[in-house]
């Protein structure tokens, strides 16, 4: 007789393509009815996504192994060479990211929360993509408070046009009045050079109470950030605590208001806010009452849904869904609940393909890729 197959033969089991014989989900949009395609399912709580120019796909899982999937949807092994990451409630490995020389250099940036000495922070490394793994692997920025916490790590990587690079972050739960403060790195959308360095142009260079790095501040926990495809600019949304998620333009050196002015309130149901606008804090573009609980952003640009061109797609952990955002400019004015009942997992991450279509990533312990294509 076999014996019970242990943990790890398992986990090689699922992390293989789905059957071609399975039948794909569907779903019903306003636009069509559309399929989901499991490219592959076995990844632990993966969280970000980067695809390579050849079509495959570099993903992290949050407990801090970086993986390609082949578009054939098999699963490799773990990359070496990343770094050792905190994996304790939210933290763990997070976004991946590729530089935008990537054909040149094979610069691939990762964030994660970092294990520091007294508790963890968040943390961007960039290391050079070999056959064997991460080579010549760099700390490039460290959100500059350790805090012993769980929570509210951010961070999306996204490179703006002239080559600078995005970090988003989060208040760690515990600091959320520093998110009002400039003298640290708590609650703020930061801006760094490839090499970490500080842009001399960022807002606010110069002024002694404040940290260079900074982008924009007030924010509670920024977990999906794009470039605005026609305008270039930064959008990015986060999550509220009890409702109050937002979508954000997110410009330099602006108050997105955390927590001065939100939607929601506690999760006992006590006020944070007495308005959840105020003078001199930027109102949401869009926000969610209750919260969806919002990770990933994506600004669809592809052929493969010619009427979804411009719409901003916003993953939903909590809500199972993602939520698609028709503009008008810089303005919503239309929102469709897309998956809700269908997928049946948390949203992780919304990505498009070099193919066009659209990707999802699950959070869970059997997190899937999954791949949206319109059916008929
Ligand atoms: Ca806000």
């Amino acid at each position: 007789m076999m014996r019970a197959a242990p943990a790890a033969a398992l986990a090689l089991i699922l992390a293989q393509p789905a059957c071609a014989g399975d039948q794909p989900l569907t779903a019903d949009t306003q636009h069509g009815k559309v399929r989901v395609v499991t490219v592959t399912a076995g990844l632990e709580h993966p969280w970000g996504i980067a695809f390579l120019p050849d079509g495959r796909a570099l993903v992290t899982e949050r407990p801090g192994r970086l993986r390609i999937v082949g578009t054939d949807g098999n699963v490799g092994a773990p990359l070496g060479g990343v770094p050792a990451v905190s994996v304790t409630g939210q933290g763990g490995l997070l976004d991946v990211q590729l530089d935008p020389e990537f054909a040149k250099n094979q610069w691939v940036y990762l964030s994660y929360a970092e294990p520091r000495e007294g508790g963890n922070g968040t943390a961007v490394a960039r290391g050079t993509l070999t056959d064997r793994g991460l080579a010549d692997v760099r700390v490039i920025f460290r959100q500059d408070v350790t805090i012993n916490g769980r929570h509210h790590f951010g961070s999306r990587l996204v490179f703006g046009r002239d080559g600078r690079l995005f970090v988003t972050l989060g208040d760690r739960n515990s600091e959320r009045a520093r998110a009002q403060t400039l003298d640290s790195h708590i609650g703020k959308v930061v801006r760094i050079e490839r090499d970490g360095k500080v842009p001399a142009d960022n807002p606010f260079v110069g002024r002694a109470d404040a940290k260079p790095e900074i982008w924009s501040y007030g924010h509670r926990n920024v977990q999906g950030a794009a470039l605005h495809p026609a305008t270039g600019e930064l959008w990015t949304h986060e999550h509220g605590p009890k409702g109050g998620d937002e979508l954000n333009r997110d410009r330099a050196g602006l108050n997105y208001g955390w927590p001065l002015a939100t939607y929601g309130v506690e999760y006992s149901g006590k006020t944070i806010s007495d308005s959840p606008t105020a003078p001199g804090i930027e109102a949401p573009v869009h926000y969610w009452v209750p919260s969806i609980a919002t990770s990933g952003l994506l600004f669809y640009t592809g052929d493969r849904f010619p009427k979804w061109q411009g719409n901003a797609f916003v993953g939903g952990l909590a809500s199972q869904q993602v939520s698609r955002l028709e503009l008008d400019g810089n303005r919503v004015v239309r929102e469709e609940v897309l998956f809700k009942g269908v997928l049946n997992q948390r949203v992780r991450d919304v990505e498009q393909g070099p193919d066009g279509y659209i990707y999802l990533l699950t959070d869970e312990d059997n997190g899937q890729l999954l791949r949206i294509e319109p059916a008929g």
